[in-house]
């Protein structure tokens, strides 16, 4: 005879089954599609050959939940940063791969020295607006900020 117990541990197998089989499957899928996603390639300049203190563009726009390549490059005869924490700390980073380094994993802000070319892949994850600027004493008054605006997702994957 079946008790109460007995229906309740039922209920709580099928529902640590149902768990397990949304999380072991569904999850990783949302993942793996991420990762192998073919991500959309911005450009963005830090300074250039006439030496101005700016982000070319300055504004950028994405859309959150989807996938980004930012092809970072420093034209300009000084070193600059890539500096947008708040937007950095927002994002899922799948790698940046500057010269023969891939760096996998979380990144705050990047430094790029003359002539130096950086790929940032990463997934905006919260919608807003954010600060982008070049830390270096006196640029960020100069005019070398920019904003970077995240989108909410349009549709769900
Ligand atoms: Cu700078």
């Amino acid at each position: 005879m079946r008790s109460l117990i007995d229906d309740l541990k039922l209920f709580c197998r099928c529902l640590i089954a149902i768990v397990g089989i949304y999380s072991w499957q569904v999850l990783p899928a949302l993942a793996d599609r991420l990762v192998v996603a073919t991500p959309t390639e911005i450009k963005i300049s830090l300074g250039n050959t006439a030496n101005e203190l700016k982000f070319f563009p300055n504004r950028v726009q994405l859309v959150a939940g989807k996938k980004y390549k930012l092809l970072l490059s420093n034209s300009s005869p000084q070193k600059h940063y890539f500096t947008a924490m708040e937007f950095a700390s927002s994002s899922w980073t799948q790698k940046v791969d500057a010269g023969n380094v891939e760096i996998k994993g979380a990144i705050q802000e990047l430094e790029l020295r003359p002539s130096a070319n950086a790929a940032w892949v990463l997934v905006p994850m919260k919608p807003g607006n954010y600060k982008l600027r070049c830390t270096i004493p006196g640029h960020t008054e100069a005019g070398m900020t920019g904003t970077i605006s995240v989108d909410p997702e349009t549709r769900r994957f």
